[in-house]
């Protein structure tokens, strides 16, 4: 390395010009570090500026997603609906952007491929695609936890000769199904939301499902003329709530049990639940559903029947019914009339348990019962969730040992935010952090208020190195697989839980979210600032 590089272009490089990296540069402005932003996409919003197919919109209440640090923005921007689609997301991130003037420090087009830490300079080295060299002296990812899109290992994949999306890099310009023989691979949250909206007009839409999920109706609407002024009036309670709850949603967990409450009393409440709008069957759900599996059978028998009633033909709702795990121990699909869809003539489901794919032709999709021909194929196939985003980065520590090396056997951090071995590195919404279980805006803004003290700090002292102890981490990582441990999340297969079918290698389960709750989770983020950064290094 040159002498040049060896010096510091700026005191902080951020990866991510998303939700995270936008609101950690005006904090680090503030606080008068130089910083520089490098984003792969052309422009910013992160998950908003990747995920454009039709239908991709907030699960949470709008109101409750937007930032909230600053009163002024929240009085000037105004959300549609109440769960807002994505275009508009994506329209709120651009507003952000140009109210701080966020686009300055920013360079795009700029896919970092490698960071490599200078044990002597104290310096971290990016690398983009294009072959540039940024050096800063502290570094700080904002990657989120769905950086890197999935394809499905399918033989022949590359042979087809239609169109093809994968859902997370979808065309800038418009996609039209009309009158086009679709075939959807995938059933999660994001296949959910798109399979309505491909249904409508779609001359044929073949959806091939390997695992159902349980999902409930997202009872979306838009946001009238008076509820705008209250919901503008009433931000304090509304954030003051999210703070409170266990995963920063509107919605928390009702303190009875659902063992210890009557069956009318259970169904009526159930009832409510459904006919409510988003995740408050998830998240304000009776205490016992996502830890018990007694409690959890009595939700999921709820939902189950509700799924028949809406499926006409009971073979179909059959295996729509999630048989291998219980509700809400994976990701919830939130819907709008999705189970209506497959009352639809031209909408065909195909078991993938029933009968697998075999391979991808050159016309469309053959499984072991039949040719399906299809002018289009989409991947809803999900990502190589929380930590694809680091391992697709050749990351290297002090002694140039590789984070990919260092988390082969397991994920290990201190708090989600830091690894040891990587000085002067951090990890936005990492994985072990609450944030990536959690309504993430309002993690995030915990995530980078904590950071910017820490870094103002930085400043203030003249610190040239932090660094997490090995104590701290094994420590941390500790607590993260006990907490994960009482959920019952924790024993089905999902990216909650690292498993990847496209992945050698990923079929054992891994613990990767933190599961102890935001507010335990802020909490215990504060101690250790308070006790002087206690488990952390300060040189
Ligand atoms: P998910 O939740 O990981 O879903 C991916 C879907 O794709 C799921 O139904 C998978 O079935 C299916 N899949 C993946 N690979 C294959 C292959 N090879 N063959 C057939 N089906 C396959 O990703 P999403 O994008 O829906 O959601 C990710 C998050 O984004 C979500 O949690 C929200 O927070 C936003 P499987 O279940 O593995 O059998």
């Amino acid at each position: 390395m040159t002498a040049q590089e060896r010096k510091a272009n700026y005191d902080v490089l951020i990866i991510g010009a998303g939700i995270a990296g936008m609101y950690m540069l005006h904090r680090l402005r503030e606080i008068g570090l130089t910083t520089r932003v490098l984003e792969a996409g052309t422009d910013v919003g992160g998950t908003w500026y990747w995920n454009r197919y039709p239908g991709a919109r907030f699960d949470s209440e709008s109101y409750s997603y937007g930032y909230s640090f600053s009163k002024e923005l929240l009085e000037e921007w105004e959300w549609s609906e109440h769960f807002s689609p994505q275009p508009e997301n994506l329209r709120y991130c651009n507003f952000v952007a140009d109210k701080f003037d966020l686009r300055r420090d920013m360079d795009f087009n700029s896919k970092v491929t490698a960071a490599h830490f200078d044990d002597d300079a104290n310096l971290w080295t990016l690398e983009t695609e294009d072959g540039r060299r940024r050096s800063g002296r502290f570094l700080i990812t904002a990657i989120g936890v769905f950086a890197k899109p999935m394809m499905p290992a399918i033989d022949g994949i590359d042979s087809f000769k239609g169109e093809a999306y994968h859902t997370a890099t979808w065309p800038h310009d418009p996609v039209s199904f009309a009158g086009k023989r679709v075939g959807v691979i995938g059933t999660g949250a994001t296949a959910v939301q798109l399979i309505q909206e491909v249904a409508k007009t779609a001359a044929h839409l073949n959806v091939f499902q390997r695992t159902p999920n349980w999902c409930a109706p997202l009872h979306n609407r838009p946001i009238t003329a008076e509820e705008q002024q209250e919901i503008k009036a009433s931000y304090d309670e509304i954030f003051k709530k999210c703070r409170a709850s266990y995963a920063g949603f509107m919605h928390d967990s009702d303190r009875r049990r659902a063992l210890q409450t009557d069956a009318a009393e259970r169904e009526a409440f159930y009832e409510k639940l459904y006919g409510e709008p988003g995740f408050g069957i998830w998240m304000g759900n009776f205490r016992d559903v996502l830890v018990d599996e007694e409690a959890n059978r009595t939700i999921s028998e709820f939902v189950a029947r509700k799924i028949r009633e809406r499926v006409d033909d009971p073979a179909i709702a059959d295996k729509l019914v999630p048989t291998n795990h219980g509700f809400g121990t994976r990701r919830v699909p939130m819907e709008t009339r999705y189970y209506e869809v497959y009352n639809q003539d031209n909408v065909r489901l195909i078991d993938l348990r029933e009968t697998p794919i075999e391979r991808i032709t050159e016309t469309g999709i053959d499984t072991s019962a039949d040719a399906h021909d299809l002018d289009m194929i989409v991947y809803a196939t999900g990502f190589d969730a929380v930590t694809g985003g680091y391992s697709q980065m050749d990351i290297r520590g002090t002694g140039g040992q590789a984070l990919t090396d260092k988390w082969a056997d397991g994920v290990r951090t201190f708090l989600g935010l830091q690894v040891e071995g990587f000085p002067n590195m951090f990890t936005l919404v990492g994985p072990h952090n609450a944030a990536s279980f959690c309504n993430i805006p309002r993690c995030i803004e915990q995530n980078v208020d904590w950071m910017a003290d820490l870094m103002a700090k930085v400043k203030a002292d003249g610190l040239a190195r932090v660094e997490s102890t090995a104590d701290a981490e094994a420590e941390w990582t500790a607590h993260v697989h006990l907490m994960a441990q009482r959920m019952l999340f924790s024993k089905t297969n999902s990216w909650f839980t690292g498993i990847n079918s496209n992945l050698e290698g990923r079929d054992q389960r891994s613990v990767l979210l933190y599961a102890g709750g935001a507010p335990g989770y802020r909490d215990k983020c504060d101690e250790v600032a308070a006790a002087g950064y206690a488990g952390m290094v300060l040189r």
